[in-house]
């Protein structure tokens, strides 16, 4: 695995998106490892897995852009089509998926957030759904639910304006579940 970090820390275990180069965006190989890496969990022993992105800038910054330019018509589809079988792999997961996240969520790195049970962010968080600015819709599930998670309207709202969130408005809106310091305690 060029792009996943597992390591299993006894009963629960850390699922590493590792691409910090480019902000731990999303390309085919990042979605097929992840998928790969969810299908070897040994659910015997692991019970709660830990989602989250190396390094303390980003957690995901979105879908890889500069991939998803180059695509046929065809590849976006199976490209979407990769994405949300393996996020919602993510959401169906038998045993509690925690979105550990770090800096920057955005795109499919919200996305993929909100695939998880639970979402738990640094105070350095930023949320936002950036696609109307690429001329695209959010297409990792972002539309529903973002929806369901925190009402429609405002999901309009984010979705709509393009308009990235810190922290502490996603706490407020019900984004994330809480916020922490980036701090680590030694
Ligand atoms: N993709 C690829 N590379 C990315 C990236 C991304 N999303 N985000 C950042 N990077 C790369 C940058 O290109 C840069 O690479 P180098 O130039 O160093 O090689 C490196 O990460 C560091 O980024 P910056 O130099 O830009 O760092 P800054 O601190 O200046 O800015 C930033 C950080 C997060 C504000 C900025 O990088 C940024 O705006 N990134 C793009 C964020 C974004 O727009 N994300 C949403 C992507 S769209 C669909 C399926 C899926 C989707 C849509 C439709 N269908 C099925 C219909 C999903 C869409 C998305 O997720």
């Amino acid at each position: 695995m060029d792009y996943i970090l597992y390591e299993q820390k006894g009963q629960y275990a850390v699922v590493t998106i590792n691409r910090e180069k480019a902000l731990n965006a999303l390309n085919s190989q990042v979605l097929e490892e992840l998928d790969k890496t969810l299908d070897a969990v040994n659910l015997d022993e692991v019970r709660c897995l830990v989602l989250t992105g190396a390094g303390a800038k980003s957690f995901v910054a979105g879908a890889d852009i500069g991939e998803m330019s180059t695509l046929t018509k065809a590849e976006g589809e199976a490209f979407g089509k990769k994405g949300n079988d393996v996020f919602r792999k993510l959401e169906v997961f038998p045993i509690p998926v925690i979105a550990a996240i770090n800096g920057f969520a955005l795109g499919g790195g919200c996305e993929i957030a909100m695939s998880c049970d639970i979402r738990i962010c640094s105070d350095n968080a930023v949320f936002g759904q950036p696609e109307v600015g690429l001329g695209i819709t959010p297409g990792f599930g972002g539309t529903q639910r973002l929806a369901r998670l925190v009402g429609a309207g405002m999901a309009k709202q984010m979705i709509y304006t393009a308009r990235n969130i810190k922290a502490a408005e996603a706490y407020r809106i019900g984004l994330v579940n809480e916020v922490y310091s980036a701090e680590v305690d030694a």
